[in-house]
């Protein structure tokens, strides 16, 4: 059958400007008339010459309006002038997934469709990314060119009556304006799990799983928080790797993730926290709706924190297979992420980088073949077999270390600390607050740290004092193509290596969202175990401090709520620090907040 394409008339959308990692917005905002269709129009302009003929793969994490906006994709690339969409079964491919099906099959790009680790449904969150030729995310200058275009979008292209049934796998073929347009629906696991076998060991994790040698089985609980990769973790896991059916939890990607905020921490995941404190299980693992977030828990709900995971993931490289043939070219952390892994690139003398928040800025890197590992703080962790994060491998990757050093979670981070010394970090996430205020917010505190007389004062919060070293708000260069990336987080360095990182969110869907990221380092054995000390004494001192500090400020009490879920060593190692941040930033008057919304 013969389609033909139509062009539409359409008027631009002001707010179409990628964040961190794509476009995201509330589900009712993408579904305004022409809203999506505007955006997508922008993705396919911004390829240029290369769009005729083009190949792109499409897939996304199984949230409310993913098929709906497939299909729509679908259409508009057939009138686009595409050659090719290569697309997940279901619609479904995790993020990780996307960026490698780009590589494999030499794609022109990919498009997914998610918001990530933000909840899903009618009412919630919807977001598309763009990635390039490289299988990373769309950097700087093509999500500019993105937004651009779509400021002076007068029409869009579409094939109204081309429907393709992507809920059946196989080849479609079609005629369109003359030219051929083919649609092939993949089955959505089965080139990730193929890489991942080339990547580790799985009969040595296998035995690891199953128990071997008088070894009894290394329990796992794997939590898919019902995003993408239940139908990838019930595959490895289950079918590849012998786990019971019981290690596997909320493995049915659902449209609003049942509910669940699909955000793998210590909030979002507490059903993981509290299924591992059990005892029952030796490793427990969740990942978030698109599958690139990892969270890592040991026995009795050990936290392993992303930036100490990818420290002992660095410093263990080598029992890793897929390393010892690429070999460990360099370490690469952004530029919040606790400082853990910087110790391990100099022990092994390996390159390193510090680059701003967001994946994107890893990939030049891997593509001049001087990167291997990166993390972020954000429970992102992955390495150049993709350019993007990727929670599953990094799941498999502990299961790899742990199976050849035969420790458990906590005896590798113990010695890990005995070794290199420990980095206490923490985040306060203030979300959904007022842009302008926020936006004075961080106006006034560039000010401040930048005027000449900042470097050098000393900021003493009782007995405790820090002396600045440095402060600014971070540029980066890249080192591979030059290009400048300005003003990517307040940053205040301490002359004893502690930092305070102030930055806004770049993937909230209204709103602003602050972030401030207090990280300290230790040496001291009496410290470094501080998660060793009884539970309750520690979150005692803190309610002490905090609520101190609340009766001299004559302030509400109910500010200490949050810290008794999290980290509690962090908060009682950081607690002068955390101080200090809360008031240089002057953030309960800039944001009207006592507390903030989540603490990692
Ligand atoms: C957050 C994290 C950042 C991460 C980004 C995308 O960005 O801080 O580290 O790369 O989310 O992750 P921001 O701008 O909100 O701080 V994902 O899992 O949404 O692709
Ligand atoms: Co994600």
């Amino acid at each position: 059958m013969e389609f033909r394409s139509s062009v539409v008339p359409t008027t631009p959308f002001d707010d179409q400007k990628p964040g961190t990692s794509g476009l995201r917005k509330k589900v009712t905002v993408f579904q305004q008339q022409n809203y999506t269709e505007n955006f997508v129009q922008a993705i396919l302009d911004s390829l240029r010459d290369d769009l005729k003929g083009s190949v792109l793969i499409l897939g996304g994490d199984g949230r409310y309006y993913v098929k709906d906006a497939a299909k729509l994709i679908i259409k508009m690339c057939a009138a686009n002038g595409v050659k090719r969409v290569i697309v997940g079964h279901h619609g479904l491919l995790s993020t990780p997934a996307v960026s490698h099906i780009i590589r494999k099959r030499n794609a022109t790009g990919g498009i997914i469709l998610t918001a990530s680790h933000n909840p899903g449904g009618p009412d919630k969150d919807f977001g598309i990314k763009f990635n390039t030729r490289n299988g990373g995310p769309a950097p700087d200058n093509i999500t500019t060119d993105i937004f651009n275009i779509t400021v002076s979008l007068e029409s869009y292209k579409i094939v109204h009556d081309l429907e393709c049934d992507i809920d059946a796998q196989g080849d479609y073929a079609y005629s369109v304006d003359g030219n051929e347009f083919t649609v092939e629906v993949i089955d959505s696991v089965a080139d990730y799990v193929s890489l991942m076998k080339q990547i580790f060991d799985f009969s040595s994790l296998r035995n690891l799983l199953e128990g071997s040698e008088g070894q009894k089985p290394f329990k796992v609980l794997i939590n898919s928080l019902n995003g993408v990769t239940g139908p990838y973790v019930r595959q490895i896991f289950v079918k590849e790797l012998g786990a019971s059916e019981d290690g596997v939890v909320n493995t049915e990607p659902l449209e609003d993730f049942g509910g669940l905020h699909p955000d793998p921490n210590l909030t979002y995941a507490a059903e993981l926290v509290d299924a591992l404190k059990e005892g029952i299980h030796d490793f427990g693992a969740a990942f978030d709706g698109d599958g690139d977030r990892n969270m890592i828990l040991g026995k009795n709900a050990f936290f392993v924190t992303p930036s100490d995971s990818l420290a002992v993931l660095g410093a263990h490289l080598h029992h890793i297979p897929y390393f010892r043939t690429t070999g460990v070219k360099g370490f690469a952390r952004s530029m919040p992420t606790a400082g853990a892994i910087d110790r391990v690139a100099n022990a092994v003398a390996v390159n390193f980088y510090e680059v701003p928040t967001g994946w994107k800025y890893f990939g030049a890197l891997m593509d001049a073949n001087r990167l291997s590992l990166c993390g972020e703080e954000s429970f992102g962790t992955g390495s150049d077999h993709v350019r993007e994060k990727d929670g599953i491998w990094a799941a498999l990757a502990w299961l790899q270390i742990i199976a050849c050093e035969k420790k458990s979670v906590e005896e590798l981070l113990v010695s890990h600390w005995r070794k290199f010394g420990r980095n206490f970090f923490t985040r306060y996430d203030y979300e959904n607050c007022d842009a302008e205020s926020c936006a004075t917010m961080m106006n006034k505190l560039e000010q401040i740290v930048t005027s000449p007389v900042y470097v050098g004062t000393k900021i003493i919060h009782r007995n405790k004092s820090y002396v600045v070293k440095l402060a600014d708000n971070f540029c980066y260069e890249d080192p591979v193509d030059g290009s400048i990336t300005a003003r990517q987080g307040i940053r205040l360095l301490f002359a004893d290596g502690s930092r305070i990182i102030v930055r806004l969110s770049g993937t909230g869907s209204s709103g602003a969202t602050v972030r401030i990221y207090v990280d300290s380092y230790e040496k001291d054995e009496n410290v470094l175990l501080e998660d060793a000390q009884d539970f309750y004494v520690c979150f005692f001192l803190l309610a002490c401090i905090v609520s101190f500090d609340l009766l001299v400020r004559n302030e509400v009490v109910e500010y200490q709520k949050p810290f008794i879920q999290y980290n509690t060593a962090s908060q009682v190692v950081l607690a002068p620090l955390i101080n200090i941040a809360l008031d240089v930033t002057e953030i309960r008057v800039h944001t009207g907040r006592d507390a903030p919304t989540v603490i990692t």
